[in-house]
């Protein structure tokens, strides 16, 4: 082809591809966006940041195009999150979902010096630093390219892990996840929820709890939030339930920071055989120098377990430091504050490169959620440990999703040909997690009050606490 034929056929082509997004985007602007406040019970689980209310807070996202698919996400609830949609609405009304997510980039990428793409720290506290803060950006723009992935696959009918560049499991495993307990199911206090679990404050509970979860939804792999009891206390569970299920079934502890380093390496010492494995060490103590300090001490005793964290390392900026000082060996993503589906892809290939391991961080959640964490799973090569999840802790009389509760079936989520994320929203369970919210005295997470309020009148969070 001569020259003039080659521009004449970019030209052509030029002019095709054009008209064929004008065609798409007609029929493909947001013409609605509904935020909804929800509230859904929590039973009274224990961590270092104190204890779950009986309502755990989220936000549903709706992004309707004006042909009237729907695109939904879950993100982070309360009043601030549901503000920082709001701020957004002028930039998502009239916007073309395939390219929202291009044009809210600056969302989560000013890395310039000093600029707002930190990502925090959660070894103090779990509370978003402010309402403007990257951490506020990085939610939003999560759940909004989750809801544009959504909208995009159902549109054209492919789920949304095919949407990008194609799903690498069909199922994705998922891990057990334990918890220290007071009596109780959350929810409407006093309404006479079944309390499934029970109390559970020693390592002989602790076994039952895990049998019960594992009979239930077939795990496979076991986490345990720690953090709570004397570490004497939370060795013994972990040998207890090393003794019932190890080594078939790799363990897991994360006691978010409450050991100081010194504690972290004893604890790493005892554990060793029974972290061993497919098994990690999370959050131990706090910041990137504490786990590095922790890391070193370990390796001079010739204890190999990686430290896994999602407290020390929140954002893509962590990670040079965390690679320099191998303070963290296996990082733990979430699609809700990472950025997304495709951040997760990018961190994926980010780890392997780095010779680091991935697994998933979770909070407590619904459906929308756990098919945005299995489509990201599905779609991130590199994913190298069973994800974590709360939804075995949330009741169905919560789930929005139509036919209820998602099923995990031995240990895994199935993803199927459904298209975008593979569920809908069921209108009358949304409208009951509405009334719920509006009922509920609760506005953000605060686990340090309410353990102050039902636990110990004084109690702090102090961090490292042993
Ligand atoms: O639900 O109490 C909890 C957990 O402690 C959660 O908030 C953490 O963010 O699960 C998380 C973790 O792995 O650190
Ligand atoms: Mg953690």
């Amino acid at each position: 082809m001569t020259g003039d034929r080659v521009s004449e056929k970019r030209l052509e082509y030029g002019a095709s591809r054009a008209a064929a997004q004008k065609a798409n985007t007609e029929s493909m602007r947001i013409a609605q966006m509904r935020i909804h406040s929800i509230a859904i019970g929590d039973p009274p689980l224990r961590s270092s940041y104190g204890l779950h209310a009986p309502y755990a807070l989220r936000t549903i996202l709706e992004l309707e195009s004006e042909d009237g698919v729907v695109g939904l996400a879950e993100a982070h609830g309360g009043d601030a999150n549901a503000r920082r949609f709001e701020a957004l609405r002028p930039r998502i009304i009239g916007a073309d979902p395939w390219r929202l997510c291009g044009a809210l980039l600056d969302l989560i990428e000013d890395e310039t010096p000093g600029g707002s793409a930190g990502g925090a720290d959660r070894s103090q506290t779990h509370r978003v630093p402010g309402e403007n803060s990257f951490d506020a950006d990085a939610r939003a723009y999560s759940a909004i390219e989750i809801a544009c992935l959504d909208l995009i696959g159902k549109s054209v009918g492919v789920p949304a892990c095919d949407l990008l560049g194609g799903r690498v499991r069909d199922e994705v495993p998922f891990s057990a996840y334990l918890f220290y307990k007071h009596k109780g199911a959350g929810g409407t206090v006093g309404d006479g929820r079944e309390d499934e679990y029970g109390e559970c404050l020693t390592p002989e509970s602790m076994v039952r709890q895990t049998r019960q979860m594992i009979d239930r939804y077939g795990f496979k792999s076991i986490k345990l939030k720690g953090g709570v009891l004397e570490p004497e206390e939370e060795i013994e569970t972990i040998r207890q339930l090393y003794k019932a299920f190890g080594p078939a079934y790799p363990l897991r502890i994360d006691p978010n920071s409450a050991w100081t380093v010194d504690t972290s390496i004893h604890v790493g010492r005892s554990l060793a055989e029974e972290l061993s494995g497919e098994g990690y060490l999370e959050d131990p103590a706090p910041g990137l120098d504490g786990m590095a300090a922790v890391r070193r001490g370990l390796l001079s005793y010739g204890v190999k377990t990686p430290l896994a964290s999602n407290v020390a390392t929140t954002a893509f900026q962590h990670l040079p430091v965390a690679v320099a000082t191998d303070a963290v060996q296996v990082v733990l993503c979430d699609p809700h504050y990472w950025g997304g589906v495709q951040q997760i892809q990018h961190l994926s290939k980010v780890c392997r490169t780095f010779g680091l391991g991935l697994s998933m961080h979770s909070n407590s959640h619904l459906g929308i959620s756990l098919m945005a964490m299995a489509h990201a799973a599905a779609a991130a090569p590199h994913l190298t440990y069973a994800c974590d999840t709360h939804y075995p802790w949330q009741a169905d009389e919560d789930e929005v999703v139509v036919g209820g509760r998602v099923p995990i079936v031995d240990g895994a989520v199935r993803l199927t040909d459904a298209p975008g994320l593979g569920v809908e929203l069921d209108e009358d369970r949304l409208a009951r997690g509405r009334e719920r919210y509006a009922r509920c005295e609760f506005r953000n997470r605060d686990d340090e009050a309410e353990m102050r309020k039902h636990v110990d009148p004084t109690w702090k969070r102090i961090v490292p606490r042993w």
